[in-house]
């Protein structure tokens, strides 16, 4: 049966990883240039939190979810996964940073740049609701926005999740998870989650790291936000993943 909340890619092509842009759109327009639209075997993946800029004049939310939302209805190699940022406007659950209310401003940024809310707003969370959780390639590459959620424990567990919809505590695991808190993951629960789905390695952002991190089978990377070395996956869909430096060799920096 097909989940249309996991990706599932294939054992042949090519398909860049990009994480958290946060609005950047010059980011944006530079790692969509990195892909070829016309080769249905190269794939791009964004791992979620494309809005919400830090400053309401540079940021490009709106600008890219145009863009992405007409990309995504054309090409099936476009793939944008949900991140926490666009689940709080699918959940009306908001979230403050520097004492701001992000989805207040971005109600205002839409405003902005189009001179009404509605029916953008809307349109926008119903493009949120159309985006799949998680990305597996056959070579054994597990891809989300964050986490693992420790509480899974089997592969029923995990199936289950997806008929909880948008308020399970599990998905939440996986939209906000950092894996600098123990009390969220460790290392372990890495491990034993890739044993349950069958893969050999997870690829996340959400949290900021300076370029990437590796935390056992899982690597942490910072696309754009927050860090001086850009980093991004350009994996060989083909090649063989025995461990995790067989995708560590596959990071991409932009200095
Ligand atoms: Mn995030």
């Amino acid at each position: 049966m097909i989940n249309p909340k996991m990706i599932e890619l294939p054992n042949h092509g090519r398909l860049i990883v990009v994480t958290d842009l946060h609005g950047n759109l010059d980011d944006y327009n530079y790692y969509v240039n990195l892909w070829d639209e016309s080769d249905t075997d190269f794939h791009i993946v964004f791992v979620g939190d494309l809005i919400h800029g830090l400053d309401m004049d540079s940021d490009g939310s709106v600008e890219i979810l145009d863009d992405a939302m007409s990309k995504s209805s054309q090409f099936a190699n476009f793939h944008t996964l949900l991140g926490n940022h666009e689940w709080a406007h699918i959940t009306h659950k908001t979230i403050y940073k520097n004492h701001e209310d992000l989805l207040m401003n971005f109600k205002n940024l839409v405003s902005f740049k189009k001179g009404y809310i509605e029916p953008a707003l809307t349109n926008y969370i119903r493009f949120f609701k159309t985006m799949p959780y998680f990305a597996r390639t056959a070579n054994g590459i597990f891809i989300s926005h964050s986490g693992p959620s420790a509480k899974i424990r089997s592969i029923e567990a995990f199936n289950r999740m997806f008929e909880d919809g948008y308020s399970s505590p599990m998905l939440y695991d996986f939209l906000w998870n950092r894996f600098t808190k123990v009390t969220q993951y460790t290392r372990e629960d890495v491990d034993r989650f890739l044993d349950i789905v069958g893969c050999k390695c997870m690829v996340v952002g959400h949290c900021p790291v300076e370029s990437y991190e590796l935390f056992s089978n899982q690597i942490i990377m910072s696309s754009s936000f927050d860090t001086k070395v850009k980093t991004y996956l350009d994996i060989d869909l083909s090649a063989d993943v025995d461990s995790i430096k067989d995708v560590q060799k596959q990071l991409k920096f932009r200095i």
